[in-house]
């Protein structure tokens, strides 16, 4: 397991890369160019850049979180192929700085849903939050305009403000989209661009849907085991693999994710691994990643990692935000560093437990 840390970027993040690099048992940071809109070409120099200050910091940068697919691609209109073709150009150009994974989603319109980004954990410490009846009642404008209200002007990925103008109307474009339409246009996109990933040995990791379950009648794809078998059976290359989000898939109750693991092992490239703890009616808060303190076996979770002999990239996911610590939610320092302290030493106790026996 290779022990990485999201970054967004030089302005985007207010955590020098210098904090990150003393973590304990952090390689690298995943990255992205977060000017670049869904579908536009990402420019040499500007890959260069992005790869030169990773670097020079200490930090290796292999993956790439998110590149993300236009929603022409999502809808499978006609003007689907420029887009392929544009991110074909991304991944050659990515290729050489030696990215080896790309992690992007599939969701349609919106790329993550939470009611509340800075809910009160009565300790002095807050968290997003996930209120099941608040987000059945609400309206996706009213949403974009409470997270731009409670965001302090930074720009959350997947919720930019240039797309969610178009919101309502391109939800409107999926009222008519059967589950097997939205599983043809992932197989298209996937038959076009894994042969390219095959060749330049990059490995496409898919992020679960986040929430796990249909929002705004949108469909879902990656959220259940039956659903992640039928999509990697899309295309059988293992290059068409999984982001290995605990905290996406654990949101299901229904979801056996030490299961998941250990079945889609092999096709599991990256890992996002963070806790949750349900409250009532299927709604939850992102919990510290200790087992104890949410409702996911964190121990269970990375033994399957383990047990797979799992060799790919990890990340802690969203953490709190303690130590009144201010930025991007979900994204402190602090919480993740903690994390990740947390989940290297199961490693490293299941690790001496495997040599001593
Ligand atoms: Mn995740």
């Amino acid at each position: 397991m290779k022990m990485i840390f999201r970054w967004f970027g030089t302005g985007h993040d207010t955590i020098p890369l210098s904090y990150i690099r003393q973590i304990p048992g952090v390689e690298g940071v995943v990255t992205s160019l977060l000017s670049k809109a869904a579908g536009e070409v990402w420019e040499t120099d500007e890959i260069a850049g992005m790869h030169k200050t990773v670097t020079d910091s200490g930090l290796k940068l292999e993956v790439i979180e998110s590149v993300n697919i236009h929603e022409d691609i999502k809808l499978g209109l006609p003007s689907r192929d420029l887009y392929i073709e544009n991110y074909i150009k991304t991944m050659e150009r990515l290729s050489k700085i030696g990215i080896k994974v790309i992690c992007y989603n599939f969701m349609p319109v919106l790329d993550w849903a939470r009611s509340n980004l800075y809910h009160d954990l009565g300790d002095g410490s807050n968290t997003m939050f996930f209120n099941a009846d608040f987000i059945k009642t609400t309206t996706p404008k009213a949403l974009a305009d409470k997270y731009a209200a409670d965001s302090g002007g930074i720009a959350l990925p997947g919720w930019e403000p240039e797309r969610l103008k178009k919101i309502e109307a391109t939800i409107e474009q999926y009222s008519t989209m059967t589950q097997e339409q939205y599983f043809a246009n992932a197989k298209y996109f996937l038959d076009a661009i894994i042969p390219h990933a095959e060749k330049l040995d990059i490995k496409m990791a898919i992020h679960p849907d986040d929430p796990p379950f249909s929002i705004f009648s949108l469909p879902r794809m990656i959220n259940s085991r039956e659903n992640i078998e039928k999509f990697l059976s899309l295309n059988k290359s293992r290059h068409n693999g999984l982001t290995l989000c605990t905290g996406s898939i654990g949101a299901n109750c229904d979801n056996d994710t030490p299961a998941i693991i250990r079945e889609f092992s092999d096709r599991i490239h990256f890992a996002h691994i963070r806790n949750l703890k349900f409250t009532e009616g299927g709604s939850f808060y992102e919990s510290a990643h200790p087992t104890a303190c949410g409702s996911l076996d964190m121990y269970a979770i990375v033994k399957a990692f383990h047990d797979s002999k799992f060799e790919g990239y990890a990340r802690p996911d969203h953490g709190r935000m303690i130590w009144d610590e201010k930025g991007r939610p979900g994204y402190g320092l602090y919480d993740r560093a903690l994390g990740i302290t947390y989940l290297l030493g199961l490693w490293e106790a299941l690790e001496r437990n495997q040599r001593n026996h």
